[in-house]
């Protein structure tokens, strides 16, 4: 149902980038193989995602496609990349998002943080 290196889960195939870009790179690469930075809308898929950064004995934290235009310590102002609705209340960590950096991650503890844009993670393409 996916490509090579994709991985199924409820209708659309991931991909892990096992690489360390800032999240504007990360996007560019999932654009480039017909995706977007993951976008989250139930725990399942919350659960899934965190599940395959797992690799190995590691526990990966990832870009994922979080992305807020203004006055982005208010939850209620973050958006998917891909344009989907903002229908799941994922598992914001505690205090977040706690300044402007319009740019989350999924840390290995299973939440959703924001941080600098220009930092490096992993990432998960979602299509
Ligand atoms: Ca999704
Ligand atoms: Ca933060």
């Amino acid at each position: 149902m996916c490509d090579d290196d994709w991985k199924f889960f409820g209708g659309s195939c991931y991909l892990v980038r096992k690489e360390y870009f800032s999240q504007a790179d990360a996007q560019d690469y999932c654009d480039m193989h017909g995706s977007n930075l993951a976008s989250i809308h139930s725990d399942g898929e919350q659960e899934f995602i965190h599940s395959i950064l797992k690799i190995g004995v590691e526990q990966h934290q990832a870009w994922i496609g979080l992305t807020c235009d203004s006055d982005c310590d208010e939850r209620s102002n973050w958006r998917w990349m891909d344009g989907s609705p903002m229908d799941y209340n994922g598992p914001w960590g505690v205090g977040e998002p706690d300044d402007p950096e319009p740019c989350a991650r999924l840390r290995s503890d299973n939440t959703w943080a924001n941080v600098d844009c220009s930092s490096v993670y992993y990432s998960v393409c979602d299509k």
